[in-house]
């Protein structure tokens, strides 16, 4: 065999020309999963040297079965996931709302694990499609596991948990036809909601902004239901959980969503890992809405209907303490794909409500982990088991991986005082809530006003948000090829707000058209509130977005470091874009090496754009350049350019004087293009361009 040098060893050239890496000295030696040492993984074993293969070859056979068993049911919903590990810190110590352990003490950083998911698509969709995110959190305490295994939207399409499955199969590809894939812009879908007036006040969050996060890092989170907290005296408030992103809450252009899914449809998972990778790390508050039973009992709305939320102006928030995610995983599959959410794992001090939705989750959870990670035991794969000591006398079952000591598997015993005894001051007591009445099947009369919160959303909306609403509806019914589900829910828009059905109905053709529903309770008109809107209180900031710079060989030196320094200052990224993927030369000779070329990476990627080529002769005969100022504009992104690019926004027919988010630099000052950038979009180009 003739020999190739290698770091890790050495590369030899076998028989039929295939290379063999070999081990040097001390190297680690590939091995069977029993520990054999392996001679040869290049061929296997034949009879002959040009003969059939041997049933004996057990190397073989052992590597090639267990890639046939690699792949595992993926999740029934949120199969498309991506997480980090982290930790969460109280504030302070919240004993008097809660004896949780994790919330007493500022000094304690309570592990954590944090997964983010769409809910329809395949695991091999695409992270941009318009859909609720998961976001759910393992807090590894000293008391047990605790999962919040929550979505970046308050509110639900349904208030029972018996009727998840209809939902979910009327959103999944259509079990004929099989598509379409991650979408709810499709005739089951509508036909289902429609059907549902409970889902109104869901479908007005869904076919807003926060279905198309810019990012996992500026999305908010919720508990969704309410929950208890009980403190040690046994006293009781209910909750609601909020995460509020640091880096504020940020959302796409449906257009740039649409595009990212092609141009990149990793976006968000990229996007997390490489801030993780930069040590930029995301960082959330958790706080919680608590109130009493006697307060719920003043609401308008039942706190156990998960299709309502409680505005803020009516409980605000208590913050508790921040999560910083800090760590990207070492494994995808073994931590993000096996990790196994339960919203039934609590600790002392947290508890449920008799929220009908929540109730159902506590009983599916569990069970979806059985088929899905193949074993009742799946607590001790290393990213779901405790970090705390945990003993009981479950045994046996599928991959046991503990190896239990002594006689005894029961209790009461009296044969081994070694074993594991209850212990009724420390351990988990159900809050004991008063309960009575009939068995029933039956949904509560207070859950029935289905139009008045979804009235406060719309209403709560800036005008570009409520643009954004009108653009999904439109988008998603135009979908639809049923006309009948297009009345329906243009007649259930209409009981939300007359403004809205008729916008969607013009954004349809359908203008005057829509059924009569009569609302089942009298709609109310309730006064908007501020935080329900992303951009009504959005940070002006460019901390954690990403500034795109075109360049061409021979940019000016002096306006490079500027925008790096403007970049860094800001807490920004700044991505180099460049019509090759090879080093360029700057005017002063320095080398640069751009993060992509220029056909890979589209304006969309980015959250703002500057346009400095040395010529743009060469770059105004290319569609890619000529696209990237166009949507960039389109997508209604602050654009700063040089004199010397001039003359591709004439290719582009984008005005230079269209208005002030386009910036001129040529300077070399960025400080007008930084305030401009820090406003995140030009709304007001946008009825111009849309
Ligand atoms: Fe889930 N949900 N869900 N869900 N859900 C699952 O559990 C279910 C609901 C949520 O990152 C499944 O492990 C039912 C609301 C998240 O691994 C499954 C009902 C909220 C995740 C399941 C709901 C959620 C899931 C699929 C109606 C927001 C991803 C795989 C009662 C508060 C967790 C799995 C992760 C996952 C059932 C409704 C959030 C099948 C029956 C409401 C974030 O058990």
């Amino acid at each position: 065999m003739a020999k190739q040098n290698q770091s890790n060893g050495k590369t030899q050239v076998g028989h039929g020309g295939e290379p063999h890496q070999t081990v040097a000295g001390d190297g680690v030696r590939l091995t069977t999963n029993q520990g054999l040492v392996i001679a040869d993984d290049q061929n296997t074993l034949t009879a002959g040297e040009r003969g059939p293969q041997l049933l004996e070859d057990h190397i073989m056979r052992e590597k090639i079965t267990h890639f046939d068993h690699e792949r595992i049911p993926e999740r029934v919903v949120h199969a498309r996931g991506y997480a980090a590990h982290g930790y969460f810190q109280s504030y302070k110590s919240h004993a008097g709302l809660t004896k949780a352990g994790f919330l007493q003490d500022p000094s304690v950083q309570t592990p954590v694990f944090c997964r983010f998911s769409t809910v329809a698509g395949r695991a091999g969709s695409f992270d941009t499609a318009r859909d609720v995110r998961g976001f759910s959190v393992k807090f590894y305490t000293d008391q047990g596991n605790y999962d919040l295994v929550g979505n970046n939207i308050p509110v639900f399409f349904i208030q029972d948990a018996i009727k998840f499955p209809d939902l979910i199969h009327s959103v999944k590809p259509a079990p004929d036809r099989d598509f379409p894939q991650a979408q709810s812009a499709h005739d089951t879908f509508w036909d289902f909601v429609s059907l549902n007036s409970e889902a109104m006040h869901m479908l007005m969050w869904i076919m807003s902004d926060r279905a198309i996060p810019r990012s996992f890092r500026m999305m908010e989170g919720f508990g969704v239901h309410t929950f208890r907290m009980i403190n040690k005296k046994g006293e009781s408030k209910f909750v609601k959980f909020h995460w509020r992103p640091k880096l504020g809450t940020f959302s796409l252009i449906w257009d740039e969503a649409v595009k990212i899914g092609g141009a990149d449809p990793d976006f968000h998972r990229r996007d997390l890992w490489s801030a993780i990778e930069a040590k930029d790390f995301p960082e959330w508050e958790l706080s919680v809405q608590a109130f009493s039973e006697e307060q719920a009992a003043e609401f308008d709305f039942d706190v156990l209907d998960p299709t309502k939320l409680i505005p803020e102006e009516l409980v605000p928030l208590t913050p508790l303490g921040k999560m910083v995610l800090n760590r990207n995983v070492d494994n995808f599959f073994a931590e993000t794909e096996q990790v196994a959410f339960c919203p039934s794992h609590v600790v002392p001090g947290i508890d449920f409500s008799n929220d009908p939705l929540l109730q159902g989750r506590l009983f599916s959870y569990l069970d979806t982990q059985l088929s899905r990670l193949g074993s009742p035991n799946f607590h001790q794969i290393p990213v779901n088991k405790p970090k705390c000591p945990f003993a009981n006398f479950q045994r046996d079952g599928h991959m046991q991986t503990e190896i239990p000591t002594g006689r005894v598997a029961n209790e009461p015993n009296s044969l081994d005082d070694g074993q594991p005894r209850e212990d009724p001051k420390t351990g988990f007591h159900t809050f004991a809530a008063e309960e009575s009445g009939q068995k029933l099947r039956i949904r509560p009369e207070s859950f029935a006003d289905y139009y008045t919160q979804a009235r406060l959303f719309w209403k709560s909306m800036t005008e570009p948000e409520q643009r954004h609403i009108v653009g999904g509806f439109a988008f998603e019914l135009g979908k639809c090829n049923e006309i009948k589900i297009r009345t329906r829910m243009l007649g259930h828009l209409k009981n939300v707000d007359k403004k809205l059905a008729e916008q969607v109905a013009s954004a349809l053709g359908m203008k005057g058209q829509g059924d009569t529903i009569k609302p089942r309770v009298s709609v109310g008109d309730p006064d908007p509130s501020k935080p329900l809107s992303q951009y009504a209180a959005a940070p002006k900031s460019l901390s954690g977005k990403k500034i795109g710079l075109l360049i061409t060989a021979g940019v000016d030196d002096k306006l490079l470091t500027a925008i790096r320094e403007a970049a860094h200052a800001e807490g920004a990224m700044l991505s180099i874009v460049a019509p090759h993927a090879g080093e360029i030369e700057t005017s002063g000779g320095k080398k640069v090496m751009p993060e992509h070329f220029l056909a890979g990476a589209p304006s969309v990627l980015f959250d703002c754009v500057i346009v400095a080529p040395a010529s743009a002769d060469a770059l105004a005969q290319q569609a890619d350049a000529v696209d990237w100022i166009r949507n960039a504009f389109a997508h209604l992104k602050v654009i700063g350019y040089t004199e010397a690019a001039t003359g591709l926004f004439d290719k582009a027919s984008v005005a230079l004087d269209a208005d002030d988010g386009i910036v001129d630099i040529s300077d070399a000052k960025l400080d007008k293009f930084v305030e401009q950038a820090k406003q995140y979009r030009v709304w007001e180009r946008e009825p111009k361009v849309r």
